[in-house]
């Protein structure tokens, strides 16, 4: 279906088809911009991009998910923002720093589609940047690495569409290994790959609480957390510890100490849950992913109503045989349980019976594996 569309609209075939898959943090939130701990797994969600390769420089892209709308742009010159189609500018951003970080490239022909639900903290944006990648690698032969690649995303978020984000959505997407999470850090990009066992299941509920201002909330997180660390006299809070922190308390904010807080306590939980996962002891699990749920609403102020209520709902069956907590950027979305598969029926149960009836929003349960990255396959 999708090839014989790419032929219908540009008169030659594919030559290349290109898949990234979105994501799921376990834990470790807002601490890959801190240089820190982070804890994702791919998921059975993502974009592929049919690319095929032109002689003119031009770039032609039609996004099947926004209605079959079409962009066009040259890649002589400089590569302009286009304020009127926002999905364009990942290309565009894309595609300018790819050509920073390798040289000038050939024009090509491009049809995009994806099933990440978009606004919900699941990483569409990343998985079509390392889909993109990954077409345009496999199309020039440029011979990209996950991280090379992972990167070159990071830099068109930061530089072009004016995100602020870490490298963990697209290092996840690019690398992610099928039936692991992957513990990242941040500061010096080493992985390091653990098994989800088949007992669990990776249960994704989206709130549907619309992520009201969630770029320029986000933003300010990391500018909060930075001026904490420059009062702290660290290069990044990574290097901070609670030592530090109560020392320094005096010199910070109430707000910049409770952000740098979040980041110091939840990058100790990010490295207890990689051993807590892999000794399968779910009862650390559950209060790791409790405490760090808790950070997030109290400490980084992150969440919204509706979402407590629904990790809530969720911890009220599991217990402490699984963990449940927000995840992603926060100001909705949705929630990650790694849930008992002889409970996941009751989950949907108990949510079905109370989320929609206490919040007015309706959710939607994605039950999920985790999957192979562009890069590693
Ligand atoms: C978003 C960002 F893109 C990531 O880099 C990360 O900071 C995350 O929010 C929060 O952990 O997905």
């Amino acid at each position: 279906m999708l090839f014989s569309h790419f032929e219908k609209y540009f008169h030659q075939r594919h030559s290349v088809s290109a898949f990234a898959p979105g994501r799921v943090n376990l834990i470790g939130e807002h601490t890959d911009y801190n240089q820190g701990f982070v804890f994702p797994a791919a998921i059975n969600f993502g974009t592929q991009v049919l690319a095929a390769p032109r002689t003119d420089r031009h770039v032609n892209i039609i996004a099947l998910d926004f209605g079959g709308e079409r962009n066009s742009f040259t890649l002589t010159g400089e590569i302009g923002f286009d304020e009127n189609s926002t999905w364009s500018n990942y290309v565009r951003g894309v595609l300018k720093v790819l050509q920073e970080t390798v040289g000038p490239i050939e024009g090509l022909d491009l049809l995009v589609s994806g099933n990440v639900p978009r606004g919900a903290g699941l990483s569409s944006s990343a998985s079509f940047e390392i889909a993109l990648l990954k077409a345009v690698n496999d199309v020039f032969s440029l011979g990209l690495n996950g991280v090379e690649a992972a990167r070159i995303g990071q830099r068109a978020e930061n530089e072009f569409v004016g995100c602020s984000c870490g490298i963990m959505d697209q290092l996840i997407s690019a690398n992610g290994r099928k039936g692991h999470a992957m513990l990242l850090d941040c500061r010096t990009l080493e992985e390091a790959h653990t098994p989800i066992s088949a007992d669990h299941q990776i249960v994704i509920i989206n709130s549907n609480v619309e992520r009201g201002l969630v770029d320029s909330e986000y933003n300010l997180r990391r500018q909060q957390c930075e001026a904490a660390a420059l009062k702290l006299g660290v290069a990044s809070l990574r290097e901070a510890d609670n030592d530090l922190l109560q020392k320094g308390k005096t010199s910070l904010t109430d707000k910049e100490f409770r952000r740098a807080r979040h980041i110091v306590t939840e990058n100790q939980r990010t490295v207890q849950m990689y051993s807590a996962l892999r000794e399968k002891n779910y009862d650390l699990v559950s209060t790791l992913m409790r405490e760090s749920h808790l950070s997030m609403r109290d400490d980084f102020e992150i969440t919204v109503e509706p979402v407590d209520y629904l990790v809530d709902l969720v911890h009220s069956v599991i217990g402490n045989t699984g963990g449940v907590r927000m995840t992603g950027g926060g100001f909705g979305g949705c929630i990650v349980a790694l849930c008992p598969t002889v409970l996941v029926d009751d989950v949907k149960r108990v949510v079905a019976d109370k989320y929609q009836a206490k919040t007015g929003f309706e959710e939607k349960v994605y039950i999920c594996t985790a999957e192979d990255g562009a890069f590693s396959r």
